[in-house]
């Protein structure tokens, strides 16, 4: 059971196919200690591996998805210790999972939790939602991809206002400018989010995992080799049960039922 554990800084549940995270160190704001990463990368490796698993879904706050890695924990550290421990490389196992990703972002998603948000395939977010790489005023930099990830999602010039100026941004223009899937109301997030999860947990989980797998190629690869890719892996899936159930369910006018084989 994925689910199970003693958890001190999430909270996991398992239903409709979909394994939800919540974040939960409500008086630092989620803010991302050495604990949450642990605890996080752990309970999404077993949901990963889950058959009955066809979507994750993480999730904060209404005040705050997370309000960035815990500056408190980092504030004494020193290069040696932080090189040695390569602090925060685990994160990199997050973004790596193979089933879809749906984050439902409300409130603060600043530094490490902006950088989180952005390892969700789709990310979800309510209206009043603030988005930002606050590390300058800290007298750093982002540390968990933000660098790599916001450029590639949103371009130089967004990337470098931001990452620069550590300005927040709302939601409206997290959408403008890709950042972002959807926005809804506030009080709706949890629902959406919850409801797209299910919906694609829904799916054929081959097909699904194959889809992430060809986009997330798309900002690793050249595009002739992004294109063959795509191609082999499209082929591939004619190997499968859920692609002869698909194309015969279309044609015989009825719902597919999936077998995810
Ligand atoms: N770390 C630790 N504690 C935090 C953090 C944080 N990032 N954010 C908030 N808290 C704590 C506050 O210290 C406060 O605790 P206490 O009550 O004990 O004083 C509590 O949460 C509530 O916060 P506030 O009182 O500040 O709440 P406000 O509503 O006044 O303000 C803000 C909310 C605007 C979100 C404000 O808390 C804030 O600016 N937080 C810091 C945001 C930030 O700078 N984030 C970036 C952190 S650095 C980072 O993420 C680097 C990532 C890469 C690291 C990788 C290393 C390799």
């Amino acid at each position: 059971d994925a689910a199970a554990g003693d958890w001190s800084t999430i909270e996991v549940s398992v239903a409709d196919r979909v394994g939800t995270i919540r974040l939960n160190r409500p008086k630092a704001l989620n803010a991302l200690n050495e604990e949450t990463m642990d605890e996080v990368v752990a309970v999404a490796t077993a949901l990963d591996a889950d058959d009955e698993v066809g979507a994750i879904l993480l999730v904060g706050s209404a005040k705050a998805f997370a309000a960035g890695a815990d500056i408190k924990e980092m504030s004494s550290k020193g290069l040696a210790e932080m090189y040695s421990a390569d602090w925060f490389r685990r994160w990199e196992d997050f973004a790596r999972l193979r089933t879809p990703v749906i984050a439902g972002v409300s409130g603060y998603a600043l530094g490490g939790g902006c950088e989180l948000a952005m390892m969700a395939d789709v990310l979800i977010t309510g209206e009043g939602a603030k988005f930002g790489q606050p590390e300058i005023n800290l007298g750093v930099i982002p540390g968990m991809g933000g660098s790599q990830r916001l450029t590639r999602s949103v371009g130089k010039a967004k990337a470098m206002d931001m990452i620069l100026t550590g300005r927040h941004i709302g939601a409206a223009e997290a959408e403008r400018i890709g950042l972002v899937s959807r926005v809804v109301a506030d009080e709706e997030l949890e629902d959406t989010a919850a409801t797209v999860a299910a919906e694609i947990a829904a799916k054929s989980k081959p097909a699904a995992q194959m889809a992430k797998e060809v986009v997330a190629a798309a900002f690793e690869t050249p595009l002739q080799h992004g294109l063959v890719h795509e191609r082999r892996v499209f082929h591939s899936l004619f190997a499968t049960a859920d692609q002869k159930e698909g194309m015969s369910a279309f044609s015989e006018k009825r719902s597919p039922q999936w077998q995810r084989r």
